[in-house]
């Protein structure tokens, strides 16, 4: 074992690396090469891991945010020991089916603790993780929660916009647990870092209120000095690492041809004599292996203390509550509860009230449950008595201030996700969402299930005008893959969405909540959840239909307005309320078959028509936004734009061949 180097054990990953980019044809050695060094040192005297339980709650977590260089990360883990991480898991890099996806790959691989690849927002998601290891830490003290957030961000992640929310943010909260290694080779795709900045990265960092230490990103001994000190700050930290991409590529170092392209058999060559490395492909000598093996098992000790602790702890079953970061039957039951009671009381409420009221009962309910809002919390209507913020050094609220940030809230609110220990939510208005949707892509891809409260969800919010009207949002959001957008009518409909929300396990929910006042629709309570069902007849006409009128959120009342005008006339019309696409899809098709009906079909919705056509058919007709909004008061808006009951009247009428 003493043989054994830390330039050995670098040279493993950077080995390992340039073989498995040269054998899929594909990839980025220039990354894992350049920080092979800084990695070994991490990885070998400071991560607190234990490669045999990859998910151990007070683990030190790994961000690489720099997901390009996943051959950094892969070899990583199984040089350590990881079992999921084979060696011919390596040898099947960037292939279909292997765990070692081309970009980390949440889910894919114990040990990858994000997905990681749109530049900067490992970094912003790493945020969210060390806020909840904070906030964890204020509910069950540093016996139970003690670990670090570790980030390793290329030029490209502190390029991105995001990197801005994200260290401001960081520093604000001053999350001293998280530490970024900046790989600062100085290059990216386009060459040299100085054809597109000119940034003074230590000062933007120290104005966001971070320290920032430096070292020499290929001498072990520069390392480790500044990762111990990186350990012991007030402030989160930033270590520049001076480093040289494609180490040990003798002609193509320091240069872009290594970023992101095989080295080539010859180069690979090269490299091996450079580096000293004589051992064929995919090959590891034994005792540089044992020594990694060693680095792998180094935490075993400190989390068989920890789980000693635990056992110990009376907070044990709480903490294990918390860590499943799931929905109690109590807080189930008391949305149920409060679903009656809005049954009775049939308030005339905006949804983003009645989501307010929902989460009355939500928090009231369950003590893990945190959120926040960017900067809207009075119109999100996000907060609610029982929530303290979330201060620098005092983490022990329940409301997060994430500042005019979407973007990084919604990363945050990923890392909150995968960190564990908390349900959280966060509020803009919903025309602010496309500032997050790079977050909300991740959540939905990552499987996470964060709550998203969209308020001022159409053109209904009024005299904000076109800026902030959302016209095409709904469709956006609905284009995402394992995402749930959900736009209740009324209160009842509101605390089924929240119920849906907060009982997912695996795809994230957005709420697109009204600004403006919406009658009570459901005035008569059921235990089942019709929201979950995503769509349902609201109004079923005796004697058959003449037409099925399809709506969510705000419209359904409309709709409803316009079957009565339908029924003076003679024409029986059935009211469809549509909370939820996606949802809807995942019914039998008989159920499908009977809320649709085989009568001819109009939609309402105050939104484009994009999508609904699945609904209504080539035949159906749509009422709704044909363009942007404008600036003037909700009620004259929907006048102006068409959006009126007489006119869902009309269609149905022209459809039925009596107009
Ligand atoms: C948001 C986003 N934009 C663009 C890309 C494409 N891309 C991948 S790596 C890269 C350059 C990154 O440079 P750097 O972080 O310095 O990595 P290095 O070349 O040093 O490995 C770019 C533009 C991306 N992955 N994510
Ligand atoms: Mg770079």
């Amino acid at each position: 074992m003493s043989e054994v180097s830390l330039k050995d054990m670098a040279n493993a990953i950077r080995a390992l690396s340039m073989d498995a980019i040269q054998k899929a044809n594909s990839g980025h050695p220039g990354m894992p090469m350049g920080m092979a060094d800084v990695a070994t040192v991490l990885w070998t005297k400071f991560l607190k891991f234990d490669a045999r339980a990859p998910w151990w709650a007070d683990r030190d977590r790994f961000v690489l945010s720099a997901g390009h260089g996943s051959m950094l990360l892969y070899s990583l883990l199984y040089l350590t020991g990881f079992e999921q991480a084979t060696i011919d898991e390596i040898r099947n890099f960037r292939q279909l089916g292997s765990r070692m996806a081309g970009h980390p790959e949440y889910g894919h691989l114990d040990g990858v603790e994000v997905t990681t690849g749109p530049l900067g927002t490992g970094l912003a998601t790493a945020v969210g993780m060390a806020l909840a290891e904070r906030m964890q830490n204020a509910r069950y003290g540093d016996d139970l929660v003690d670990h670090y957030t570790w980030v390793i961000a290329g030029d490209g992640c502190l390029m991105e916009g995001v990197s801005h929310e994200a260290i401001d943010l960081a520093g604000h909260l001053k999350l001293n647990r998280l530490i970024v290694l900046w790989d600062n080779n100085a290059i990216t795709i386009d060459g040299a870092t100085s054809v597109a900045t000119s940034m003074d990265q230590h000062k933007r960092f120290e104005a966001a209120g971070w320290k920032v230490l430096s070292c020499d990103g290929h001498d072990h001994a520069s390392i480790e000095a500044a990762l111990a000190e990186a350990k012991n700050s007030d402030r989160p930290v930033l270590v520049d690492c001076k480093t040289i991409i494609g180490f040990g590529a003798p002609n193509k170092q320091g240069t872009e041809a290594t970023h992101g392209a095989p080295l080539g058999e010859d180069e690979v060559k090269a490299a091996r004599e450079q580096l000293g490395w004589p051992y064929p492909p995919f090959e590891v000598p034994k005792n540089i292996l044992n020594a990694w093996r060693e680095a792998g098992a180094r935490g075993a000790a400190e989390r068989e203390a920890w789980e000693q602790r635990l056992n110990a702890s009376p907070k044990k079953e709480a903490f294990l509550r918390d860590l499943e970061s799931k929905a109690t039957p109590d807080l189930m039951n008391a949305l149920n509860d409060f679903k009656k009671q809005l049954a009775e009381e049939k308030p005339k409420v905006a949804t983003r009230k009645a989501s307010q009221m929902a989460l009355e009962v939500i928090i009231g309910a369950q003590e893990n449950v945190v959120g926040g809002s960017a900067d809207l919390t009075h119109s999100n209507l996000t907060i609610v008595k029982g929530m303290e913020p979330v201060k620098p050094g005092d983490y022990s609220g329940r409301y997060i201030h994430y500042g005019i940030r979407e973007f990084e809230m919604g990363c945050a609110m990923n890392g909150i996700a995968l960190h564990k220990g908390f349900l959280n939510y966060g509020g803009t208005f919903l025309i602010f969402s496309d500032f997050m949707r790079g977050a909300i892509r991740l959540a939905a891809l990552q499987g996470l299930p964060v709550t998203y409260v969209f308020t001022h969800d159409s053109i209904g919010l009024g005299e904000d005008g076109p800026t902030h009207q959302p016209v095409e949002i709904l469709a956006a959001l609905r284009a995402i893959p394992n995402m749930r957008v959900i736009r209740p009518a009324d209160a009842v409909e509101t605390a089924e969405a929240w119920a849906v929300a907060l009982e997912s396990e695996s795809t994230p929910t957005a709420l697109a909540l009204s600004r403006q006042g919406l009658p009570a629709m459901r005035t008569e309570h059921t235990d089942e959840n019709l929201v979950a069902k995503g769509a349902y007849v609201l109004r079923e006409p005796d004697g058959g239909r003449d037409v099925t009128i399809l709506a969510t959120g705000s419209e359904v009342e409309i709709a409803m307005n316009a079957a009565d005008m339908l029924a003076e006339k003679g024409v029986k019309a059935a009211v469809v309320s549509m909370p939820c696409w996606e949802l809807f899809e995942e019914q039998a098709d008989d159920y499908k078959a009977a809320v649709l009906g085989d009568a001819p079909r109009v939609a309402v919705e105050a939104a484009v028509e994009q999508g609904w056509r699945k609904w209504i058919g080539e035949a159906g007709r749509f009422i709704g936004m044909h363009s942007f909004g404008a600036s003037g008061p909700g009620g004259e808006l929907y006048k102006h734009f068409g959006i009126t009951a007489e006119n869902v009247a009309k269609a149905a009428e022209e459809l039925l061949g009596k107009a």
